[in-house]
């Protein structure tokens, strides 16, 4: 149920509703409303005979004239009511939410902005029937908001059903077949459409022999999938191999330049559209941790991506070319090899040679998904490219789902961030100019869906965000706390409300604050990256290093005297990082090597910041757990023990990293704690 249970449709279920329009996303509506009207005793109508008064009226404006005189009235009279002088477009997805005269009225212009609105509905509950609900026009900031899962179809030996996930099983795919299992498919295509997702990918970028198939014999399991998501305004995406004509087609060579390719790839993708006429498009990991891609060729990333979307184009289609491009065979002794160049030296000077159907997608940090990464440079560098923002929901590096982390603050920080100063664009902007937003999705086939339960929030998050980047993340989960539990709690909501703010809204900072000190990333377990191990990736071939030694940590990537990566930045950016004063706390050590006595804006030196954050941490997360116990009896038992369960393994673990991250940097530096605590 999630954040759909069924007691979300109570106030809508019980009441006249009126629906006007038809089409397929229309009947979407029409089924969701006579459900709820079957279990709460309101009643739809669509079509004569037309009620009296409806309570609630959904309706296109093309559909003509609304058999309700409120409605009809809001209709005519919408455009300058509630735009003042603006042209009152509602768009593809867009929709006008007001009251008149005693009734709720949503209008679209297209069946997916009835969809949202229906949602926005059930989301106010008996909100949406009071006089004072204000007249507005909702439109989505970005067009594209996606889901990208990480879903094998057959098991993978290293990556398994699903690479880096922590909610058991994919919902897709199951031992090397799809799982054919439309109901709970729905069920999620619901709670996607329900927080504004528009399209999904349905298997992983690392595509493995199996999976490269799915865009020739196992077409048929796509177009099953298309079928279940389409009436929820979700368009369904594959991820494909570059070596695609080689391995599928038996021909001797990819090259994007070769004519024998290029006509494999239209043939190919012809079929696709005969089958899912709405198909969304192509995502592409190429040259990137060893997948095939234009290099060997000879060719660049614009001519690989430019192959395809001359292939998508005459459909309408996309291609999602992914910029996470960089040495992975990197030797640690190398130090004028900085991964966190990578992104932007082989795209930036690309920009302007790509196809408008190629949609670059790039992860929202120069490195990899960390707790703290500034953000990539390659978001101010490519004027001229459709850029898609890549985060990720799945928390491979914010405690695989075992720990609660809480991403929504972090995103909002990613999204408001303004790379060229305070007079540019925003990287929601960016996003919004080109290719949206993606998520790496957290969902498995745990019964509650994330593993986690709390995490189902960055799921929702992630929609709402994509719809209107400036939602407050606090606000948004009140939202979600709203539609999630309130309905099924049975103790004091106003309790429960504030506990879960308590445990949630600064998760992600107590989560850093054991992990990640100051932009230091990666100190983590190779390989499944769970749990402390500071040098575990120090010596290896990957490029993520933090450089401790005696007298001090972090990277140097100045231009002074480092890698210059900072010079990779617009300014006022450019300077900012490069100055060691400047450069905010919290990614200090991200852009600079400094002593364990330097002196942070906070006052306190590095190293005592590092003892002071990890005991710090613990202390949290040891709170947090206090807080869950005291909702025993609220919840459902399996949901209450499952976070319980949970919070037991965050504060073991957060206890190790405390004590692995303390006791490794006081043996390095000799400073002992100021305060005399415990360090081993
Ligand atoms: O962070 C790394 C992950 C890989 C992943 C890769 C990527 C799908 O560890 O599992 O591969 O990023 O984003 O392509």
């Amino acid at each position: 149920a999630a954040w759909l249970p069924t007691a979300a449709f109570r106030e809508l279920g019980s009441r006249p509703v009126l629906v006007h329009g038809d089409g397929l996303l229309v009947d979407t509506v029409l089924d969701e409303v006579s459900r709820a009207c079957a279990r709460y005793g309101g009643r739809l109508w669509h079509g004569p005979p037309w009620p009296v008064d409806a309570d609630l009226v959904l309706a296109l404006r093309g559909a003509g004239p609304v058999p309700n005189a409120a409605a009809e009235t809001v209709r005519l009279g919408a455009t300058p009511a509630v735009n003042g002088t603006g042209d009152g477009a509602l768009g593809d997805e867009g929709y006008l939410l007001t009251r008149a005269s005693g009734v709720t009225v949503v209008l679209a212009d297209a069946p997916a902005g009835l969809l949202y609105g229906m949602f926005h509905v059930v989301r106010l509950g008996a909100a949406a029937f009071h006089d004072d609900l204000p007249a507005r026009r909702h439109r989505p900031a970005l067009d594209r908001r996606m889901l990208d899962h990480w879903d094998n179809v057959a098991l993978h030996p290293v990556s398994g059903q699903v690479e880096r996930g922590y909610a058991g099983g994919s919902l897709f795919w199951r031992d090397g077949a799809a799982r054919h299992e439309p109901a709970r498919l729905r069920d999620y295509a619901r709670l996607l459409a329900a927080c504004g997702v528009n399209a999904i990918c349905v298997n992983n970028v690392n595509v493995h022999d199996t999976e490269a198939l799915l865009l020739t014999d196992r077409l048929g399991d796509v177009a099953e999938i298309a079928e279940v998501f389409r009436p929820y305004g979700i368009r369904v995406h594959l991820a494909v191999t570059f070596a695609a004509p080689v391995v599928l087609g038996g021909l001797p060579t990819a090259d994007p330049l070769d004519e024998r390719v290029r006509d494999w790839w239209a043939a190919a993708t012809r079929r696709v559209y005969q089958r899912i006429p709405d198909f969304g498009g192509y995502l592409v990991k190429a040259d990137s941790e060893g997948r095939p891609g234009p290099f060997a060729y000879g060719r660049d990333h614009a001519d690989g991506a430019n192959l395809l979307a001359e292939a998508l184009a005459p459909h309408g289609g996309v291609v999602r070319w992914r910029a996470f491009v960089y040495d992975h065979h990197q030797d640690w002794r190398d130090r004028s090899t900085d991964r966190a160049r990578a992104a932007h030296d082989h795209f930036a000077p690309l920009d302007g040679r790509f196809a408008d159907n190629v949609i670059v997608q790039v992860k929202f940090g120069p490195i990899d998904f960390q707790p703290r990464e500034p953000v990539s440079p390659v978001l101010a560098a490519m004027p001229a490219t459709r850029l898609a923002v890549e985060v990720q929901a799945t928390q491979e590096y914010t405690g695989q789902q075992r720990h609660v982390c809480y991403l929504g603050p972090w995103w909002s920080e990613v999204l408001r961030f303004r790379p060229h100063g305070a007079a540019g664009d925003t990287i929601a902007d960016v996003a919004g100019a080109g290719g949206g937003l993606v998520a790496v999705s957290n969902v498995g086939d745990d019964p509650f869906w994330t593993g986690h339960p709390l995490a189902q929030a960055n799921l929702y998050a992630f929609g709402r965000l994509a719809w209107d980047p400036l939602l407050d993340p606090g606000a948004i989960l009140d939202e979600w706390i709203d539609l999630t539990w309130l309905p099924v709690t049975s103790g004091d909501p106003e309790a429960l409300r504030r506990t879960m703010h308590a445990i949630m809204d600064d998760s992600w900072r107590t989560y850093e604050r054991y992990t990640a000190p100051l932009g230091v990333g990666f100190m983590v377990r190779p390989g499944h990256h769970y749990g402390p191990d500071v040098d575990g990736y120090e010596y290896t071939q990957w490029g993520t290093y933090h450089f401790a030694d005696r007298d001090g940590v972090g990277v140097d990537r100045t231009r002074a005297t480092g890698t210059g990566f900072t010079g990779q930045y617009p300014p006022p950016w450019s300077e900012v990082y490069e100055s060691r004063d400047r450069c905010p706390d919290e990614l200090l050590l991200f852009f600079h090597h400094v002593p364990y006595r330097h002196v942070l804006h906070s006052g306190r030196t590095v190293i005592q910041h590092i003892y002071d954050t990890h005991f710090a941490g613990v202390e949290e997360v040891a709170a947090m757990r206090e807080r869950w116990r005291l909702l025993a009896g609220a919840l459902a038992p399996a949901v209450h023990d499952r976070v319980a369960e949970r919070l037991d393994e965050q504060l073991r673990s957060a206890v190790e990293w405390r004590d692995q991250i303390n006791t490794y940097f006081f043996r390095k530096s000799g400073v002992p704690d100021a305060h005399g605590r415990r360090i081993h």
